[in-house]
């Protein structure tokens, strides 16, 4: 039954007998959420076997393949059962989003040619950690509609369910606000290096955010603060000092220089609207105030900041996110971290908080694969395909255990990224390992294993039209 799955499933028994699809295969789902994952399988199938499969709402006993949304397992919001006899493949999930992922299990387990013939067993399967994400840097080099939508499908194949995408920094202003409209009409138009830049406008956006629901990925919107806004300082003089300039727009890379306006009320006015704004456009419960690398603001500021911001952000109905760095502040209960660089999560965490684990050493998907890597920095050092996997989120930091941690990201920021290809060839294949650390079990994992079924599964990459980074540790098949 197993074809080399990534991330690999919590529970597989494997048995006698075989699935095999055929022109009369039918696939039954029973509600309207598991009828929309059925046409998206209908569509994966057509893909793989040239076959179109039809879709019934309602029980059939042979030949089926059923979808179904049960209360009996108890596997959480994620998981899923999925069983493969001569007679049915049944996948099972107390959620749809639980029946979703059991699909991208059948995706893995169908072959890539010739005949569609599916091993029997059954497997009992569910997430390690509620939050697995990526994060795609749209601001240090903006990407179109399509590249974030491929990144979407991408992601969702591996069961992950957070986009976080980082839409402002110094070099852009990446999504329309209306109530502030010269962040984009001005701040967007140019980004590192000094190409023309780009921005969402709000309906785009939303596009996306229904198009990442539909598989059911959350998008969690970054807006970065109070540092990292030079765009936003160049597009509205008001929000400098008194009698300060507006900075021209900026091209380059170095970091740490902005800060908005600590001591003006015209500052949290403009959060005010940009946190409305983007709070209405976010169905998901997320959102992410940046706090990072705040070097150009005082450290007494830094927490007057911090303890408006999450107001701001509560009053609007989310969950605030911040880097590590805000773990230095007074926190509000429920306030979560992302780890990247030092164990400022811990501060968090003794005031009640949970964590995301980023270690940039490890998860960062701009960090160079080696000193040969043509993309890519090393701020952090390298990462190879094995350093990227070899790591536990419950391990990584001491006072920091697994209760603490919500889960896990890989953000991919774009100082050197510019096209589709960059982005995939510095994710893939590191990604792959990130979403298996969220999703299967710790105990068990091994590198020495993770390389050969890492190495089988390559194949799949390649019939996805990935261009991956072909790691020399793995015996690409
Ligand atoms: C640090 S990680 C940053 C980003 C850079 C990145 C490059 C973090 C929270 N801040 O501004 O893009 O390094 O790797």
């Amino acid at each position: 039954m197993t074809r080399n799955l990534i991330p690999l499933p919590a529970s597989v028994v494997e048995s006698e007998g075989e699935f095999r699809i055929n022109a009369q295969t039918v696939i039954a789902a029973y509600t309207p959420e598991t009828v929309k994952i059925a046409a998206q399988l209908v569509e994966l199938v057509r893909a793989i076997t040239g076959l179109d499969l039809s879709i019934v709402e309602g029980d059939t006993t042979d030949n089926v393949i059923r979808l179904s949304e049960s209360g009996s397992l108890d596997l959480g919001a994620e998981g899923y059962g999925l069983s493969v006899t001569p007679q049915h493949i049944s996948i099972e999930a107390a959620q749809p989003a639980g029946v979703f992922y059991g699909v991208q299990t059948l995706r893995q387990l169908l072959p890539l040619t010739g005949e569609a013939v599916i091993g029997g067993g059954i497997i009992t399967d569910q997430p390690r950690f509620p939050y697995r994400g990526a994060m795609l840097d749209v601001a240090r080099h903006f990407f179109p509609m399509e590249v974030v939508k491929r990144v979407i499908d991408l992601i969702a194949l591996y069961k992950m369910n957070k986009l976080h995408l980082h839409l402002t920094d110094d070099q852009g202003w990446r999504l329309e606000i209306f109530s502030w409209p010269n962040l984009t009409t001005h701040g967007s138009l140019t980004q590192v290096g000094g190409g023309e830049g780009g921005y969402y406008t709000q309906a785009d956006y939303a596009e996306l955010v229904a198009y990442a629901q539909a598989r059911y990925i959350e998008v969690v919107p970054e807006i970065d603060l109070p540092g990292h806004t030079n765009a936003a300082l160049s597009s509205y003089p008001d929000l400098n000092p008194d009698g300060a300039p507006a900075p021209a727009l900026y091209t380059g890379t170095e970091v740490g220089f902005s800060t908005l306006t600590i001591n003006k009320e015209l500052t949290y006015t403009f959060l005010d609207d940009v946190v409305r704004e983007v709070a209405a456009l976010t169905p998901g419960d997320y959102f992410h105030i940046g706090g990072d690398e705040s070097h150009a603001t005082k450290p007494e500021d830094y927490q007057t900041f911090l303890a408006r911001i999450q107001q701001i952000v509560k009053s609007h109905g989310k969950k605030l996110i911040g880097w590590e760095e805000i773990g230095q502040t007074e926190l509000l209960p429920g306030t979560i971290v992302q780890q990247w660089f030092s164990d400022f999560s811990r501060k968090a965490v003794a005031q009640g908080g949970k964590v995301i684990c980023s270690p940039a050493s490890r998860a960062y998907m701009d960090m160079k694969y080696d000193e040969s890597s043509p993309l890519g920095l090393t701020w952090a050092g390298t990462a190879n395909t094995q350093q990227s996997y070899e790591w536990d989120p419950a391990i990584l930091m001491e006072g920091v255990s697994e209760a603490d941690i919500i889960g896990v990201e890989a953000p991919l920021w774009s100082e050197t990224i510019l096209t589709v290809k960059d982005i995939e060839f510095m994710m893939f294949p590191r990604l792959l390992g990130i979403a298996e650390i969220g999703w299967s079990p710790a105990s068990g994992r091994s590198w020495d294993e993770y390389r050969l079924r890492l190495a089988a599964h390559g194949a799949r990459l390649v019939a996805l039209g990935v261009s991956f980074y072909r790691d020399p540790l793995v015996d690409w098949a």
